[in-house]
């Protein structure tokens, strides 16, 4: 089962000439799966349509952001109010303070927030930050952990990097990539030895307490309090990266979740609406270490801007409404067991891994628990389910190790028709 992709074929091309790859984030080229990527033109609640006309079911949501669906009526109508009077000025806006002190309210442990435009910018200032309130250089990440494309962050990444089989050094000097340190996640005596071998170096210790980008890979039981306590032990600080997981494992993240207590939260996606913005939280002081209140500098043009702002603050508005959540959370749910479900019935042992409103499957007999196991899944027949499913209407990212996100307004229609065509899909396999 093929869609019709002539025009996208066609944008394609184009899009190649001008742009590397034909596409603005790597990702998007499905590279890793083959094929054309359908361009899209418009987005309505669970729906997308694409250049040919063809429409699908959308469990990427623009990678996360969108958990109240395409073109949700009161961010619309939020956004388009804040353009209509005026769209950048580059000056403080009472908007900010709103949706500063909406984001704290569901993060009881983080005390300010610096706004920024993206996760990668608020990753890069996070360890600069952690760098110059600690004055130590090393950074320690999770293997498999994706935190933006920052030079001192690409080792071992996942996302793209992990997708397309890149290696994290081309373009980062050597002194960059040496002062980044990688340990396997969930593996708490590793990262104990690591600590120990390198001590007060270490500025922070960075982690997707949710990593989402090597495919949702839950943390083990005792893991993340572990961290803190052998972190805090060496004097380094720990960096919560829930740009993914901030209003998705739970709308306070898996901070709140869990009763967890990082020094540094990274914040994105969801916090935005489906505009660039994205934050950087934390105790208040270490955070008075930013510039202008401290000598950490970050800036940006465009930081706050007025349409990201109130569409955020729509979006949390209308999200933190009664049962909005748990209901995303619960079709979640439904969707991974009807999946699980139907490939069973086909004799095929799928994965499902899922906290609140972000999932992943992969084709595995055993758990997937890190990244090594991740890595192991048999991605051959992923990318002959992305196909089976992408033909029958149904839009996932073009990767295993990416996670899938359910909106308010996916239906109960939307997901039974999921499931059947999981079916037919798995029954081709
Ligand atoms: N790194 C993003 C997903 N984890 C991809 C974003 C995009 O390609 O748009």
């Amino acid at each position: 089962m093929e869609k019709t992709l002539v025009k996208s074929q066609a944008l394609f091309e184009r899009a190649r000439r001008v742009i590397p790859g034909g596409v603005n984030s790597p990702v998007r080229a499905f590279k890793s799966v083959g094929g054309t990527p359908p361009f899209i033109t418009r987005g309505a609640g669970a729906h997308i349509t694409d250049a040919d006309g063809n429409e699908y079911i959308d469990y990427v949501l623009s990678w996360g952001p969108l958990i109240l669906g395409h073109a949700h009526k009161e961010v619309v109508a939020a956004a388009v109010e804040a353009i209509a009077g005026g769209s950048s000025f580059g000056a403080p806006t009472e908007r900010e303070v709103v949706l500063a002190e909406t984001i704290l309210s569901f993060f009881p442990g983080m005390e300010m927030i610096r706004l920024v435009s993206s996760g990668t910018e608020a990753a890069m200032t996070a360890v600069r930050l952690a760098r110059g309130y600690t004055r130590r250089d090393k950074i320690v990440k999770f293997a498999g952990c994706y935190h933006g494309h920052s030079d001192c962050l690409l080792a071992e990444a996942g996302s793209g990097i992990a997708t397309l089989g890149i290696p994290a050094t081309p373009g980062v000097t050597q002194a960059t990539a040496a002062d980044t340190l990688t340990v396997e996640f969930n593996d708490i005596a590793a990262l104990d030895a690591l600590l120990d071998q390198w001590g007060d170096t270490i500025a922070a210790v960075i982690v997707e307490p949710v990593p989402g980008n090597m495919g949702v890979v839950p943390p083990a039981d005792g893991f993340l309090p572990r961290l803190i306590s052998a972190a805090r032990s060496r004097g380094a600080l720990v960096i919560f990266d829930e740009v993914m997981s901030g209003f998705r494992a739970a709308l306070g993240g898996a901070q709140t979740l869990w009763g967890l207590d990082p020094d540094i939260t990274l914040l994105g996606k969801v916090i935005g609406g489906g505009f660039p913005l994205a934050a950087i939280a934390g105790k208040r002081h270490i955070m008075e270490h930013l510039a202008p209140s401290g000598p950490v500098y970050q800036a940006g043009t465009l930081s706050g801007n007025p349409a990201a702002v109130a569409a955020g603050i729509a979006t949390l508005t209308v999200l933190s409404g009664p049962g909005v959540f748990d209901t995303i959370a619960k079709k979640t749910d439904v969707l991974r067991r009807g999946l699980i479900d139907a490939a069973d019935s086909a004799g095929i042992r799928l994965r499902g891994n899922a906290v609140g409103t972000m999932m992943s499957f992969f084709f595995s007999d055993g758990p997937v628990d890190n990244f090594a196991a991740a890595k192991a899944t048999k991605s051959d027949l992923f990318v002959r389910w992305f196909h089976e499913m992408l033909g029958r209407g149904i839009y996932m990212a073009p990767s295993p190790f990416e996670a899938l996100f359910l909106s308010a307004a996916h239906s109960g229609r939307d997901i039974r028709d999921t499931v059947a065509a999981a079916r037919d899909a798995f029954a081709r396999l």
